[in-house]
C-alpha cells in the first residue's frame, strides 16, 4: 500500500489541531493581596504571558477573569484582596457563588478547578485573618471541594520561608499543600557582591495541582504550563504508554505489517497528543522532516512493506517481517521508539536547541534518524 509522507504530515499537523482544539478549558482563582506577586507567579508558569496580554473581564464585583483568545486556561483574578475585612468577605462569598455555578452548569469548560491562595513567604506572620479566610472558604467549600494550594511566594530566604510554611502546616488548613516558591530569580546588587536567588517551586505547584485534577484537565495544564519540562515529559510518556497499550496491548496478535497504514492513526493520534502537552507549533514541515528521518525517506511516497524493512534494518536482531507481518509486540515497540523520540524531538524544540530550519538540513535529519535509532535499542 502507498504511504504518502506528505499526505501524513497533513493529517498529523490537522489532528494536533484538532487536539489542541477540543482541550479543556483549565480555570483557577488566585487569590491574595496586591504585591504578594500572583502576577509574576502566572506569568512564570503559563506561557502566552496571560497577565499583560489577556483580556481581563469583570465576572463579580471584586473578581475579573483573564483569558486569551484560543488558550485554555482563565485565572480568576482577586484584586483588592488587601482591601480590608469587608471586602475579603466579599471574595469570598464571590469565588463560592462562581464556583457553585460553574459546578451547577455541568460543564467543566466554566467550572473552577483549583484555588491558589498567595501569602509572601517575608511577611513576619500569617495573619489570623488570613488563617480565618482560609477556614471559612474550607467550610462553605465542603462540598465542592475545589482543591486549596497556599502558595508561598517570593521564597528567596529559605529558611524564613521553612518557617512559615511550619507554621501554616500547624494551622491544620484544609489545603492540599503548601508550596514555597521564587517564581523569577532575584538579584540582588550592593557595592561589595551580587547574590543571586534561583527560582524554584513551580515545578512542586504544577505536579501537586496535575495530581489533583481530573484526567481530562491534565492535558490541559500541560498544555498551558512552562515552568516543569519533567512534569511535560511524563505524561507525554504516559501518552505513548496509553497509544501502545490500546493499539498493540496483547502483543501477540500479528500486525500486517505489508499494509503499514495500519499502524498510522495510533501513531498520529499519539504524535497529537504529545505535541499538546508540549504546547509547541508544530508544522507540516517539522512533522515531514521527523517522519522522513524516522520511518520514511526524504519526502517520497514509499511503500508499506519498504518503511517496515527501513524499520526492521534498524533494530538489531528483530531481523525482517516474515510473510508480511509482524507481531502486535514489534509494533508497539517500534510505536513507543517513534513516541520517544518525538518527545526528544519537542524537548529539543522546547529548549530552543533546534529549530524548525535545523530540522531540513541534512544533519538535523542524522541526528534524528539517530535518536530514533537509540530509542529502538533501548528497547531490545
Ligand atoms: N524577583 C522576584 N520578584 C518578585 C517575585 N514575585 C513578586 N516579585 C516582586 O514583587 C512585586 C509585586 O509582584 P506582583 O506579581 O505584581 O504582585 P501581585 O500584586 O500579587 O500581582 C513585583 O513587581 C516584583 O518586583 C518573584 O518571584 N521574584
Ligand atoms: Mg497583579
Amino acid at each position: 500500500m502507498e504511504f504518502n509522507i506528505n499526505h501524513m504530515a497533513e493529517e498529523a499537523i490537522r489532528a494536533i489541531n484538532e487536539r489542541v482544539r477540543n482541550l479543556k478549558h483549565l480555570n483557577i482563582a488566585v487569590v491574595g493581596k496586591t504585591g504578594a506577586g500572583k502576577s509574576t507567579l502566572i506569568n512564570s508558569v503559563f506561557r502566552e504571558n496571560l497577565v499583560e496580554t489577556g483580556i481581563g473581564k469583570p465576572v463579580t464585583s471584586t473578581m475579573r477573569k483573564i483569558s486569551k483568545e484560543g488558550f485554555p486556561l482563565s485565572i480568576y483574578d482577586t484584586p483588592g484582596f488587601e482591601l480590608g475585612e469587608d471586602r475579603q468577605k466579599t471574595v469570598r462569598d464571590e469565588l463560592i457563588g462562581e464556583i457553585r455555578k460553574g459546578i451547577a452548569s455541568k460543564d467543566i469548560d466554566k467550572a473552577i478547578h483549583c484555588v491558589w491562595y498567595c501569602i509572601n513567604a517575608n511577611s513576619n506572620r500569617i495573619e489570623p485573618k488570613e488563617i480565618e479566610w482560609l477556614r471559612e472558604f474550607a467550610e462553605e467549600n465542603n462540598v465542592t471541594q475545589v482543591p486549596v494550594i497556599i502558595v508561598l511566594t517570593q521564597g528567596f530566604l529559605k529558611s524564613k520561608t521553612k518557617a512559615m510554611k511550619k507554621a501554616i502546616e500547624a494551622e491544620n488548613l484544609d489545603v492540599i499543600g503548601v508550596v514555597p516558591v521564587l517564581a523569577q530569580e532575584l538579584i540582588e546588587e550592593d557595592d561589595e557582591e551580587t547574590i543571586v536567588y534561583k527560582s524554584y517551586g513551580l515545578d512542586i505547584l504544577i505536579e501537586l495541582m496535575s495530581n489533583k485534577l481530573p484526567n481530562e484537565l491534565r492535558d490541559t495544564l500541560q498544555n498551558v504550563q512552562k515552568a516543569s519540562l519533567e512534569s511535560k515529559k511524563k505524561y507525554a510518556q504516559a501518552a505513548v504508554a496509553a497509544a501502545v497499550t490500546a493499539a498493540f496491548g496483547e502483543g501477540f496478535t500479528p500486525v500486517p505489517f505489508a499494509d503499514a497504514a495500519m499502524l498510522v492513526p495510533t501513531q498520529i493520534a499519539m504524535i497529537a497528543s504529545i505535541t499538546a502537552i508540549f504546547g509547541l507549533e508544530v508544522n507540516k514541515s517539522i512533522i515531514t522532516g521527523f517522519v522522513s528521518s524516522t520511518v520514511g525517506t526524504g519526502g517520497a511516497t514509499v511503500l508499506g512493506r519498504t518503511v517496515v524493512s527501513n524499520i526492521m534494518k534498524l533494530i538489531p536482531g528483530v531481523g525482517t517481517a516474515v510473510g508480511g507481518a509482524i507481531s502486535g509486540a514489534t509494533a508497539g515497540l517500534i510505536t513507543t521508539a517513534l513516541g520517544e523520540a518525538y518527545i526528544k524531538l519537542m524537548e529539543m524544540m522546547y529548549k530552543g536547541e533546534i529549530g524548525k530550519d535545523t530540522l531540513l538540513t541534512s544533519d538535523g535529519q542524522a541526528q534524528l534518524t539517530q535518536l530514533f535509532k537509540d530509542e529502538l535499542k533501548k528497547k531490545k
